[in-house]
């Protein structure tokens, strides 16, 4: 279960002033190298692992690279004084389809990296009297800034950002168990205590929770019950 905020049900409110539009640039700068930094040096079979039928941690990467047209269409909204802001796919078809997975890593993330500097050149040329244009937003139904909408877009950011970090810390777990006076490495997908009742036979079962894909070698004294 996902301790991440689901994204459609979160609610935004916008108070802070309209001069904080460069620290907001500042932030959506930010996002390839935090996603490279992610994402970078890990297996593709991590990568593209799918929890419960979920994005994979390359999806998410692919769907952030499918939203920067959308928000990019959105800054030409403001431009051209639109009645409402361009609508978004609500059900994500573009990323669904565009199959993440089989692509190389790399390319998700240069495209992704170009596609936000794009974006950022066209913030940056703007007249800075247009941060302060509201159009409502279609599906929150509420005015937002264009200032509030790179907040907005920030979020999302976080968002996926949040649930790719999730994704590797459940991954990266998992029980080690000592039974019957003899070191046995058997591991199980786990997040919590107690472990998983594949264990329950090894008594008394001393198990601790390692994480997945460290080659640190486990002695037997390390293996204990919860801490
Ligand atoms: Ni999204």
């Amino acid at each position: 279960m996902s301790q991440v905020p689901i994204w459609f049900e979160r609610k935004f409110e916008f108070s802070f002033p309209v001069e904080l539009h460069p620290n907001l640039s500042a932030r959506l700068r930010g996002t390839p190298a935090r996603l490279e930094e992610a994402l970078r040096g890990r297996s593709h079979k991590v990568l593209i692992r799918k929890a419960q039928d979920k994005w994979s941690a390359q999806e998410h990467a692919g769907h952030l690279l499918d939203l920067e047209p959308l928000w990019l269409a959105r800054v030409g909204d403001y431009v051209a004084a639109s009645d409402q802001l361009t609508v978004a796919d609500l059900k994500n078809r573009k990323t669904d389809e565009a199959n993440h997975n089989a692509r190389p890593l790399e390319q998700i993330l240069t495209d992704f990296r170009a596609a936000r500097e794009r974006l950022l050149k066209r913030v940056d040329e703007l007249d800075p009297l247009l941060f302060a244009r509201a159009i409502p937003h279609p599906r929150l139904k509420t005015p937002m800034r264009l200032v509030d909408h790179l907040y907005f877009v920030a979020e999302h950011d976080d968002h996926h950002l949040a649930r790719i970090w999730e994704q590797f810390g459940q991954k990266h777990n998992r029980w080690v168990c000592l039974g019957a006076g003899k070191r046995s490495y058997l591991g199980a997908r786990a997040s919590a205590w107690p472990p998983p009742k594949i264990f329950s036979h090894f008594f008394p079962p001393r198990c601790s929770l390692v994480s997945e894909g460290s080659s640190r070698r486990i002695f037997p004294w390390e293996l204990g019950g919860p801490d």
